[in-house]
């Protein structure tokens, strides 16, 4: 299916109002400057609807983007991201607990993951929750043009079996490589 309209519907710093509609929701969880909004850019072909930032902890609430006139892209806060009180790092982690907590059934849950750190210990308990939660799970492993051509193949296969049995798609939201093969995989 193809990304013909995105508009920003709104920011929410709490759960309340998010699921009322009943929509589908394809939600981007993952550390915090992993490329969420980048990919959401990237995949919308629309620069600056994502709020982006070099700097970690750029998006701070449950943005809403609704996409066709049929579904949400939902972009979240990212986790680890220590930056700031510890008080404030924990409301966005209950903020992300409390949207995976939502028992919906048209929900797709993207988990990226960074192509040359790897999985952290972070992202493999977020997976555990996910898979726990039943969620319908896409990983998908951002910044691949900061890998050398030399260890890509070798980087696919560790990220690959580190992760499990899951739907994989390797890509750059940067470069906008192999970002077509993300919405496909997301589409399935
Ligand atoms: N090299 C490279 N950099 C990227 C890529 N995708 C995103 N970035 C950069 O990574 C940084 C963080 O991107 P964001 O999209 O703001 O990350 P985020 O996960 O939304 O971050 P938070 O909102 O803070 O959780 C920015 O400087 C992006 O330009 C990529 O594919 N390759
Ligand atoms: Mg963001």
């Amino acid at each position: 299916m193809e990304i013909k309209s995105a508009v920003f519907i709104k920011s929410s710093p709490t759960t309340n109002g998010v699921f009322e509609d009943a929509l589908p929701h394809v939600a981007f969880i993952g550390r915090s400057n992993v490329g969420k909004s980048s990919t959401i850019n990237a995949l919308t072909k629309i620069k600056g609807l994502a709020k982006t930032s070099s700097a970690p902890g750029a998006t701070k609430q449950i943005n809403m983007f609704l996409v066709n006139n049929k579904f949400y892209i939902v972009d979240l806060p990212g986790y680890g991201f220590v930056k700031g009180s510890v008080a404030k790092r924990d409301v966005l982690h209950n903020l992300i607990e409390e949207y995976l907590s939502f028992v919906f059934e048209e929900q797709k849950i993207v988990l990226i993951i960074d192509a040359k750190v790897g999985p952290t210990k972070d992202d493999l308990d977020i997976l555990s929750s996910l898979e726990r939660l039943g969620k319908n799970i896409v990983i998908a492993v951002n910044k691949i043009d900061k890998l050398k051509n030399s260890e890509i193949k070798t980087q696919k296969q560790k990220i690959s079996s580190q992760v499990g049995p899951h739907k994989i798609v390797f890509y750059s939201a940067e470069k906008s490589d192999s970002v077509k093969e993300l919405w496909a995989k997301i589409s399935e």
